[in-house]
């Protein structure tokens, strides 16, 4: 009889959906989404539809492998845990004794979101030795900004979209990215709230909304300013608010905004001085606007500011004051768990070097004393998803490098390992998940047995302990057992009634201990649009890195409905959806370089050369080049991803990756 179970979706997307699975026999039979999960509301984006046919796909690691063939052969042959166990340990006992623990570097980020198996390495890598990675990929500059802006004051709840009557998506794709906070934009548009999307490129968002603006890639500051510009002029801005809420209103008015008047931006922008006075007006006039900032706009050399920028607007109109009105970046609800519990920064011995995650090419081919001598990547895919690829596989060639991947899959980073061990999917194992885009956890067991000799990240470290002949009890519990310690601990973001829902594996809402939009966690007390702390005491629009490149067009390494950045690529039905590695171009563009629709097109820079089919389309804007996904390379025209073209650079704040920050040249062949 077939049963079944809840579950979480574990991927790195900000619903986190509670799932429930059907299983038979001891397999996934079918996905659905929790029709009780306040957020899921029963459906599921199309990635999770068949969430089955990942966990039992015939591509599924099912054995430890050493490798046979050259590095990047994907030639490998079976070997039993153990062997695959001794051969690990003895090479790291032999690197720490010739280069030190630092030699060795481990890689991981967000194959799975759960507290337990996202962060299952950390403390055996502290204990060890091993330089640390910083892991700052996805979107630090957004934390960056708004910290500059606001300090720790706490996200508003999200689910406030319903109560606006004007919504602006700005710089996310949310139609492909977070479908059900598109399903509540929508709700308010239905509703009578008038919604606009602000993009690079014409997304599925910008089809779902009222009006599209495309921008110029990275000027969306200079928008803002410009924005405000009009506010100011017209007498728009809310003063009693500002009185009350804000410091340095009057410096931006005197110092800034008159070198943003929207004539002037219009050509920064790329948007007509009418449509910028237009959109101020509406926003300043509306009864309650809500700002949905994604990440898009943050990975940029003025990422930080550009965002630190945009979260001026609703403390220069007030909007903060009304139920319905404000911005969300998203929840950072880490204070609800005590995570230290897992990650055990108390294990090492003194700080050691930090790698940032986003220079991994520079990393393992320039760095020295010492140089890396092993990369372990666990739940992550670096050799698709780190920029500046050509960096990352000549390392990743090293013949001196000794790298080990946990897997699911052999992707274009096992296909580098020396040694691929299997890892579970999150049918597999325990977990307790919180988010970033609502204040909800849940807590959930296997549903299924492990598929093959497959283990999850936290039995592996436990093993890897083990051989390590460490003897700490630690090293010793199970993945339940630390989530019960995780829960145990008294916290103002958990009633124990909370804490019993999670318990039960039920979707609980944790609640924010200072509450959102009440009272300001800055040292000043008050929203700081001047705040002396920081490099750029006042928003202004800072230079992106590709304004200093030389090549013409802007590319846009985009997100697609069909994959979750490299996920997902397993499934035919999936990858059919997503046709071939595309690049979309404005007909403008192809005409001056004399390019056709559907022929092969190769796109270049300094830092690589890459193959795509060619699709001329009005999606794109005159100047700007896009492409959806991040490929593995066996479906790929040629050997290179996307990455191959962006940089190792990094944000203005937080230390995050630039991936959208790059120019190109396009010619046919
Ligand atoms: N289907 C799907 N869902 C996903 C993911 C996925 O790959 N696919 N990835 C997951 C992850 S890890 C993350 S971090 C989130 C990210 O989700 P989002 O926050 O939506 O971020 P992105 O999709 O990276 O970028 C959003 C949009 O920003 C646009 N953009 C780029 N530069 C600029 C700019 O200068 N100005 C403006 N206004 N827009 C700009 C891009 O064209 C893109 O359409 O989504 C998660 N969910
Ligand atoms: N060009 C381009 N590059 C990008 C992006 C983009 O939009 N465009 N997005 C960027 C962003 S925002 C992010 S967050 C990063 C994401 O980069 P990654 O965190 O590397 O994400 P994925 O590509 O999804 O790869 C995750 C891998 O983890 C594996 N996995 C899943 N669950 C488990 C598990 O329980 N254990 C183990 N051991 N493995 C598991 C999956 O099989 C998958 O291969 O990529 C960044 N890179
Ligand atoms: S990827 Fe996002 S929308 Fe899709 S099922 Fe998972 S949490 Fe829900
Ligand atoms: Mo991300």
């Amino acid at each position: 009889m077939p049963v079944t179970t809840r579950s979480v979706c574990p991927y790195d997307c900000p619903d986190a959906c509670g799932l429930l699975v059907t299983v038979d026999q001891g397999e996934a039979v079918a996905v659905c989404g929790d029709p009780e999960h306040p957020i899921t509301r029963g459906f599921l984006c199309p990635k999770m539809a068949h969430y089955e046919r990942t966990v039992h796909s015939p591509r599924r690691l099912t054995t430890p492998l050493r490798r046979t063939g050259a590095k990047g052969s994907g030639q490998f042959e079976p070997i039993s845990w153990d062997a695959a166990l001794d051969i690990i340990s003895a090479r790291w006992r032999d690197i720490i004794a010739t280069w030190g623990a630092e030699a060795i570097l481990p890689y991981s980020y967000a194959g799975t979101m759960g507290l337990i198996q996202r962060n299952a390495g950390h403390a055996f890598f502290h204990k060890l030795g091993a330089s640390r990675l910083e892991r700052t990929i996805c979107s630090p500059a957004k934390d960056a900004g708004w910290k500059a802006l606001m300090g720790d004051s706490p996200a508003m709840d999200p689910a406030e979209i319903t109560e606006s009557d004007l919504i602006i998506l700005w710089g996310t794709n949310a139609a492909a990215t977070s479908i059900h906070a598109m399903a509540d934009a929508q709700k308010a548009r239905k509703k009578g709230a008038r919604l606009y999307c602000i993009d690079t490129y014409r997304t599925p968002t910008c089809d779902a909304a009222d009006e599209a603006l495309l921008i110029r890639p990275g000027s969306d500051g200079a928008l803002a300013l410009a924005m405000m510009h009009v506010i100011d002029k017209e007498g728009l801005a809310h003063i009693p608010f500002i009185t009350a809420n804000v410091q340095g209103y009057e410096k931006l008015v005197a110092e800034v905004l008159p070198n943003y008047p929207p004539e002037q931006v219009a050509t920064l922008c790329g948007i007509p001085a009418e449509t910028i006075i237009r959109l101020a007006r509406e926003y300043a006039t509306a009864r309650a606007p809500f700002i949905r900032l994604g990440s898009g706009l943050t990975r940029y050399g003025n990422g930080a500011m550009t965002v630190r920028t945009i979260s001026c607007l609703p403390a220069v109109t007030g909007a903060w004051s009304k139920p319905g009105g404000g911005i969300f970046l998203g929840t950072s609800t880490g204070g609800a768990f005590p995570l230290t519990v897992v990650t055990r920064e108390d294990f090492m011995e003194r700080e050691t070097r930090l790698i940032s995650m986003n220079q991994l090419g520079a990393a393992l081919t320039e760095l020295t004393d010492p140089p890396v001598q092993s990369l372990f990547v666990y739940h992550s895919n670096p050799a698709s998803i780190a920029p500046d690829q050509n960096a990352v596989i000549r390392g990743l060639e090293r013949d001196d490098l000794f790298t080990v991947v946990h897997e699911r899959f052999l992707t274009d980073t096992a296909r580098y390992a020396d040694i691929v061990l299997p890892a579970t999917s999150s049918l597999e194992h325990s977990d307790l998940y919180r988010c970033y885009g609502s204040y909800h956890a849940q807590r959930c067991q296997a549903a299924i047995p492990a598929v093959g000799e497959a283990k999850s990240n936290w039995e592996l470290f436990t093993l890897l302990a083990d051989r390590m002949g460490w003897h700490e009890p630690f090293f010793r519990q199970s993945a339940d057992e630390l989530i019960e310690q995780l829960l145990t601990d008294g916290n103002p973001w958990r009633s124990p009634a909370i804490t019993e829902e999670l318990r039960q594996g039920k979707p609980a809402l944790l609640t924010p201990p200072s509450p959102p939009k009440k009272g300001w966690l800055t040292p000043s007390g008050t929203i700081e649009i001047f705040n002396d702390r920081e490099r750029e005491p006042l928003p202004r629009l800072l230079p992106t890195h590709a304004e200093q490149d030389g090549y013409p067009l802007r590319l846009q390494p985009a997100t697609t409905p069909f994959a979750l950045n490299s996920s997902f690529y397993e499934q035919d039905d999936l990858r059919d959806k997503q046709k071939c590695m595309t690049l979309l171009m404005h007909h403008n563009d192809a005409d001056t370089r004399g390019l056709h629709n559907g022929e092969a097109v190769t796109v270049e820079n300094e830092r690589g050369k890459v193959r795509f089919t060619l699709e001329i389309s009005e999606r794109a804007a005159p100047g700007t080049v896009v492409t959806e996904g991040v490929w593995w390379r066996e479906f790929m025209p040629g050997d290179r991803g996307v990455n191959a073209l962006t940089s190792q650079r990094l944000t203005d704040g937080g230390r995050g990756s630039t991936l959208y920050d790059v120019t190109v040249e396009v010619r046919s062949g």
